[in-house]
């Protein structure tokens, strides 16, 4: 089973390359983004409590993330080629508990980290909020999700660095670039 996090500041194209790997390896994928959009478009209490936190560029609390994931893993079919979780950790406390929950289904993952500069992820950000329609694609809550990702992302590298499964990207190409590099890792270890 080949199971990828992939990791990178908002912007970065996350779920732009999600959607190649996806197509190209038949995993399964799993963007917290759009669970958590989701569950706003239903309008339930928790949706409004998740909105109020997004649509200002801040993360939801991990509790409220667990269950999520325990539930999506819990669910997958035997015979599941892996999953692209998209997004997910986003904090350490999130990077813990999804490598206790993958020991514990007997699973594991590399970690791929999309790097982008600072200046073309607030450009692609800006570019997308003009057709997106996403309340947090707007300058002033751009600049905050990117603090937000240096403050409680970011830290989540060392964590994978130090359990030696984590691979970093230049994401700062145009997105098929963008995907050969992830591809070159992808098929390298998953020879292993
Ligand atoms: P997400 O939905 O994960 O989205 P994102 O970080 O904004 O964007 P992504 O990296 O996927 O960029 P994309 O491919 O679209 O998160 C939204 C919010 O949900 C978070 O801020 C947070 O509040 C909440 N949340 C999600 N997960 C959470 C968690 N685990 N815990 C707590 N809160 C959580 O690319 C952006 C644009 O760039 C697109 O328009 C794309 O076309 C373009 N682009 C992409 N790659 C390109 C390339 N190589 N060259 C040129 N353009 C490119």
């Amino acid at each position: 089973m080949l199971n990828i996090i992939l990791c990178g500041a908002p912007g970065s194209g996350k779920g732009t390359q999600s959607q190649l790997i996806m197509e190209h390896y038949g995993l399964k994928h799993l963007s917290t983004g759009d669970v958590l959009r989701a569950e706003i478009a239903k309008g339930t209490e928790l949706g409004k409590q998740i909105d109020a936190l997004i649509s200002v560029g801040n993360l939801v609390p991990d509790d409220m993330m667990y269950g999520v994931i325990e539930n999506y893993i819990a669910s997958l079919p035997k015979h599941c080629k892996g999953t692209i979780f998209d997004g997910y950790p986003r904090t350490v406390a999130q990077a813990v508990s999804l490598s206790a929950l993958l020991k514990k289904y007997h699973m594991d993952a590399i970690m791929i980290d999309l790097m982008v500069d600072e200046q073309l992820l607030i450009q692609r950000l800006l570019e997308r909020g003009k057709v997106s329609g996403r309340a947090d694609d707007n300058l002033n809550t751009i600049r905050h999700r990117i603090a937000v990702y240096h403050d409680q992302t970011e830290p989540i590298a060392h964590y994978f660095l130090r359990h030696g499964n984590y691979f970093a990207v230049n994401g700062n190409h145009g997105v098929e670039d963008v995907f050969s590099q992830v591809k070159r890792i992808i098929d390298r270890e998953s020879k292993h």
